[in-house]
């Protein structure tokens, strides 16, 4: 039974997986992700509203429309995680939980990736598990909401 939404947010350039860099990405595309998504949603009750924008102000956008239309969000905000200010304050103005999402681990990569100006704001961060990162934020999402 599908009884509350969740919204998928992804940031600049994830439009392009699957297509570059397969070896720290993973072959898999963004439908890909979004399918395996959608399929876990249903497994756990969640309708799952799965988006994605090469525009900050439109992760902004969608941070506060979950705040009114959704129990939760996980986000792979991509390269804005490590520049957003305006993306962490848009976390901290909604009621709903966050989750911080990446594909890579991005603690074994370049120095400058192991800031993340979101990960104040979130409730918790997952990285490393490639598409299973996106599941594991669904499974927390589902754990923390209920
Ligand atoms: O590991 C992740 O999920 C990242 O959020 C992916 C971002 C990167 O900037 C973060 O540091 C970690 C990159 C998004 C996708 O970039 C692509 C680049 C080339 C080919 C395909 C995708």
């Amino acid at each position: 039974m599908v009884s509350s939404t969740v919204f998928v947010l992804n940031g600049p350039n994830l439009n392009a997986l699957g297509k570059r860099e397969p070896g720290i990405y993973g072959s898999q595309t963004l439908a890909d992700i979004e399918a395996l998504c959608r399929t876990e949603g249903e497994k756990l009750g969640f309708a799952v509203d799965f988006r994605q924008s090469n525009h900050e102000g439109d992760l902004i956008g969608w941070i506060h429309e979950a705040g009114d239309n959704a129990i939760g969000v996980a986000i792979n905000a991509a390269a804005y995680t490590h520049t957003s200010v305006a993306l962490h304050d848009a976390i901290r103005a909604v009621g709903v939980p966050v989750i911080e999402v990446h594909l890579s681990n991005v603690h074994a990569r370049e120095e400058f990736r192991h800031r993340s100006m979101i990960a104040p704001a979130v409730r918790g961060v997952i990285c490393g598990f490639g598409a299973h990162s996106y599941i594991l934020a669904l499974q927390a999402l589902s754990s923390i909401t209920r």
